[in-house]
């Protein structure tokens, strides 16, 4: 690791600098990038769906992508839209996100498994026009749509056949004239992809990344080598950053061959690991924990020979573990976040136990005393600060909020980390409110508005609370109104029709007289952990 020492003022700045070195990064579209290194290995196959085994070429997800291109302009589509995403794994998710993109719209991916209310939200906010969507997620859909008349969705296009909806299958054929040249693009400014994270505090923001921070970052990752052929899963959801930019988007440059899955389910994971030949995984720590753990992968004849983990902390007992049972070279981690595209730290062979390796090409880190805002050297702990070409542009609407993030060109992870002599990074604690259930973000404030809907609370706080399967669980903490008899579970079953699985109060729900709250009223989530760790 190489250190850098700047003066300002009295203040002697030590920032890390990436022990890689430096990469170019061209000034171009995201879909004239991928397309052009897809042309290399045209024959290969790219994606295939691991449920049905329909398999797409590099070529045919050039034709595909093309002729959906032509498709969306003729119905109207221009650059600078914004079209929403609402689809599980499949191959199809790739074409559309080059179709959209090659015509210079702007990409929402929304949770597939988000009820109707959250979906409303992301259409409202991201000011969607067009939503992809499955066909049983259509009724979905349309509740979403007959919630809010302010919602302006032209079209649903359906994966497959819904009443109404016009099929992504009769835009996949479409007879490409319409489509003539890819759109021009201003890649530093031009936002790419939007998806939702809630960041350090509050409610999910569409976090705008650039064509250039998508590309530098599939650029930045070239240091993870990926053969041609090589047989990846693709189970983590590609609505998630890391789905979208690490499995999707890095490997199919190198001409590997993707196998999708919509969703996790042992055997079909096991059987899929198996039967497709699967070298490579990348996971989240509870799917290392099932792999590790689980006495039905003795029944499974696995060739795995590395996973990647990231989105939560991995043990080292636990990596140890996975790697002895399964016989694999090695579990590698990476960092990062939906604000950084999302990779920041990589940890590459012969891996440092916990450690989430050390930073990727062209970025810059510090980290910083949470009190002092000092700049603190190795082996001490603080807020890991990020500079790099990943960086996000903004959050969408929300200057405030990205403000509150960017401070002097640093994107403040709101992780507590520290790094060794030898440039090899920590995470160690999370100073931000947000919670991590195996790996999904479960922004405490978005659930916090859901409870105070309810009409006989009067106020309420959440908070993660450890869990050894998920990561983190939520807990609520309610003040109920005056005279009010409902029961904890009666709380809990109200949020849990209203919000994802993944938010569900699975830590409970305690009522209490007070919400601990600061001077300026922010709500002291800490004291509520610290009560709850301490078993008071
Ligand atoms: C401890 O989860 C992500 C991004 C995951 C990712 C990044 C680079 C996976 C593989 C990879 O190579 O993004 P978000 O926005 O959903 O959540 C970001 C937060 C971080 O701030 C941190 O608190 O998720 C946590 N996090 C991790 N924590 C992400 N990766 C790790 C990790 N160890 N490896």
């Amino acid at each position: 690791c190489h250190f850098k020492f700047q003066s300002h003022g009295f203040i002697f700045m030590l920032h890390n600098l990436s022990v890689h070195p430096s990469v170019d990064v061209p000034d171009t579209s995201f879909a004239s990038f991928m397309l052009s290194k897809y042309e290399k290995h045209k024959n290969l196959i790219a994606i295939e769906n691991g449920i049905t085994g329909e398999t797409y070429t590099y070529d045919q997800v050039i034709t595909k992508t093309l002729k959906t291109a032509s498709a969306l302009k003729k119905a109207g589509y221009k650059a600078g839209d914004t079209v929403a995403i609402f689809i599980r794994n499949s191959p199809e998710y790739l074409v559309i996100i080059l179709a959209a993109s090659a015509l210079g719209l702007v990409i929402s991916t929304v949770n597939s498994s988000y009820t109707s209310f959250e979906l409303c939200r992301q259409l409202l906010d991201s000011k969607s026009s067009a939503i992809f969507t499955n066909p049983d997620l259509v009724p979905l859909v349309k509740e979403a749509l007959a919630t809010s008349s302010k919602i302006n969705i032209k079209d649903i296009f359906v994966l497959g056949n819904h009443h109404g909806c016009r099929p992504l299958s009769s835009l996949m054929e479409d007879d490409g004239s319409a489509f003539t040249e890819l759109a021009p693009c201003n890649s530093k400014e031009d936002t790419m992809v939007l998806p939702y994270s809630s960041g350090t505090t509050g409610m999910p923001k569409g976090v705008m990344l650039t064509h250039h921070n998508i590309i530098s970052n599939i650029i930045q990752l070239n240091i993870f080598p990926i053969d041609e052929k090589e047989r990846l899963l693709g189970i983590l959801p590609f609505y998630h950053i890391y789905g979208m930019v690490v499995v999707l988007f890095y490997n199919t440059l190198y001409g590997a061959h993707i196998v999708t899955l919509p969703k996790f389910e042992p055997e079909g994971f096991l059987s899929t690991l198996q039967n497709k030949k699967i070298q490579m995984a990348h996971l989240v720590p509870p799917l290392i924990l099932f792999l590790t753990k689980h006495p039905m992968v003795e029944d499974y004849n696995l060739c795995l020979r590395q996973i990647l983990s990231g989105a939560a902390p991995l043990g080292k007992d636990l990596c140890i573990e996975c790697t002895e049972r399964l016989g694999i070279n090695s579990i590698v981690q990476g960092y990062g976040l939906t604000e950084t595209s999302p990779v920041v730290l990589l940890d590459l062979p012969p891996v440092k136990y916990s450690s989430v390796g050390t930073l990727i090409g062209n970025t810059e880190s510090k980290i910083v005393d949470t009190k002092t805002g000092q700049i603190l050297g190795p082996m001490e702990s603080g807020e890991l600060c990020i500079r790099g070409p990943q960086v996000m542009k903004g959050y969408l609407n929300k200057p405030e909020a990205t403000a509150e993030m960017i401070k002097d060109g640093w994107l403040h992870t709101g992780d507590i980390a520290h790094y060794d002599e030898n440039g090899y990074f920590y995470i160690t604690e999370r100073l931000k409110e947000l919670i991590k259930y195996k790996g999904f973000q479960v922004p405490p404030a978005e659930l916090e508005s859901v409870i105070l809907t309810h009409s006989d609370v009067q106020d309420c706080a959440v908070i993660g609370i450890p869990d050894e399967l998920a990561g983190e669980v939520p807990r609520g903490y309610v003040v109920l109104k005056k005279d009010k008899n409902v029961k904890e579970n009666d709380i809990a079953k109200y949020i849990e029709n209203k919000v994802a699985p993944h938010k569900k109060l699975r830590g409970g729900v305690e009522f209490v007289s007070e919400i601990p709250k600061s001077a300026a009223g922010k709500i002291l989530r800490r004291v509520l952990k610290d009560k709850y760790l301490s078993g008071k």
